[in-house]
Parts: structure tokens; C-alpha cells; sequence
């Protein structure tokens, strides 16, 4: 009778350990487009509704560059300025760290919107040497918007934003950047069936509705 039982439990073990290591790896969305298009908006709005965690690569960076005794602090304040994108080495320590507290922290926040990245190659190649096969990337949330409604939200912001970049003329090089190195990120994921494009240039509200149809549905 009792050797019966734990027979059971044992034959149940590897099946309960199996699905617990998936639980354990991180399941990734990444959220792209173009400077001021809502990312971190739309990614507040998801982690309001959804059990994801909001990582904005953006502010991680921001973040590292105002730590004091940063090593990187010049260079990413830099980098910032200019539009241009940080070296992977940088970003993907930032944001595997920032996984495995929020995941040490609590075991069941394994679900995580990494936000403004991968923005080029570099990216891209850093994300696989660090993190394939320890995250799925599950799909791209792309928000599509216009360079002038990006130009302009981001304007706006700058007036109370106090961000370095959001004046005109880093602007237009972010713009660049997002066009020529982006956006083939973007293709490439299309390519694999892997990206869900939302029209961003609408109002939040409209904008988070197509945003819910598409986690309601992947998850
Ligand atoms: N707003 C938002 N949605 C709106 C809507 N539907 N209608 C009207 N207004 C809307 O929104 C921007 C502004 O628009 C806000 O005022 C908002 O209220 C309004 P936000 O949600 O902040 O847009 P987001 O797409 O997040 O814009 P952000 O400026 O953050 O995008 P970027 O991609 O340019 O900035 P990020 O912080 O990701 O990166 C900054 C820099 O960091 C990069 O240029 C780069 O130098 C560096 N970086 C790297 O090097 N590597 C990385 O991996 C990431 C960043
Ligand atoms: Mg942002």
C-alpha cells in the first residue's frame, strides 16, 4: 500500500521537475519600435493586465549610467546622446542581471517585456552568445509609428523629461539609427513569423486593445 504510493510519487517526480525547469526559464517577449513610438507606455499597460515584467533596456542603461563608480557611465551618457547603441557587453549584463533578481525574487515572474532591444546585429549576436538556450524569445510586439509622431511625442516629452536625447537633433539621429540598424531586426523576426505589428500612431487606449487581443491570444 505505502510502496504503492511512492511509486506514484516517484514516477511523478521527474514530470513535476520537467515542469518546473520550464517554469523556471525566462519566456521573453521583445517590444520595438521607433523612439517615442509607446513602448514603455504600452509595456505599463501590459504589466497592469498581464504577469510580465517590464525590462526597458533604455532605462537600465539610464540607470547604470547615473550608478555611482560606473565603469560605463561616460561612455553610455555618450552613446545616448549621440542615438547610437550602447555595445551589447554592456546591455546584456545589465538585463540578465535584472532577469535573475526579478526571477531569484520571486521563482513564478518568469515572464519578462524586454523593451528597446535588440536595436542592431550587435544585439542580436550578444543576446545568443548570453542568453540561447537559458530564454525563449516568444515573439516581437513591433509598434509602428511615424518618424514625424515619434519626432513630436518625444519633443513634447522634453519638456518636463529632462532625457538628453529628446531634443531635435539627437532626435534625428535616433531616427537614423532605428531606420538603418532597427529595422532589420525587425525583418529578420518578421521573416521567421515571429512579429506582431501594432499601428502606434493611434491613442493609448486604441493602441493597448490590439496590444491585449495579442497577449489574450499568445499568452
Ligand atoms: N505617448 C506614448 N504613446 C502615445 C500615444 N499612443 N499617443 C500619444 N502620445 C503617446 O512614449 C513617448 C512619449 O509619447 C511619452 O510622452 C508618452 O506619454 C507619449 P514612450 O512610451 O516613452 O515611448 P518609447 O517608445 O518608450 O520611447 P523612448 O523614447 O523610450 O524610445 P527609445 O527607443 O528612443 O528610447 P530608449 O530609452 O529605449 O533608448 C534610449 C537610448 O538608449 C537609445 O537611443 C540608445 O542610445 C540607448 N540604448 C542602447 O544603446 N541599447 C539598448 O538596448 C537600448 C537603448
Ligand atoms: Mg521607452
Amino acid at each position: 500500500m505505502i510502496g504503492g504510493l511512492f511509486a506514484k510519487v516517484f514516477q511523478r517526480v521527474p514530470s513535476l521537475l520537467y515542469r518546473v525547469s520550464l517554469m523556471m526559464k525566462p519566456q521573453v517577449v521583445f517590444v520595438l519600435g521607433g523612439p517615442g513610438a509607446g513602448k514603455g507606455t504600452q509595456c505599463s499597460k501590459i504589466v497592469e493586465s498581464f504577469n510580465y515584467t517590464h525590462l526597458s533596456a533604455g532605462d537600465l542603461l539610464r540607470a547604470e549610467r547615473a550608478r555611482e563608480g560606473s565603469e560605463s557611465g561616460q561612455l553610455i551618457s555618450n552613446y545616448i546622446k549621440e542615438g547610437k547603441i550602447v555595445p551589447v557587453e554592456i546591455t546584456i549584463n545589465l538585463l540578465k542581471k535584472a532577469m535573475e533578481e526579478t526571477m531569484q525574487e520571486d521563482a513564478k515572474k518568469f515572464r519578462f517585456l524586454i523593451d528597446g532591444f535588440p536595436r542592431n546585429e550587435d544585439n542580436l549576436q550578444g543576446w545568443k552568445k548570453v542568453m540561447e538556450g537559458k530564454a525563449d524569445v516568444k515573439f516581437v510586439l513591433f509598434f509602428d509609428c511615424g518618424n514625424e509622431v515619434c519626432i513630436d511625442r518625444c519633443l513634447e516629452r522634453g519638456k518636463s523629461s529632462g532625457r538628453s536625447d529628446d531634443n531635435r537633433e539627437s532626435l534625428e539621429k535616433r531616427i537614423q539609427t532605428y531606420l538603418q540598424s532597427t529595422r532589420p531586426i525587425i525583418d529578420l523576426y518578421e521573416e521567421r513569423g515571429k512579429v506582431h505589428t501594432i499601428d502606434a500612431s493611434r491613442c493609448v487606449d486604441e493602441v493597448f486593445a490590439d496590444v491585449k487581443a495579442v497577449l489574450d491570444k499568445e499568452g
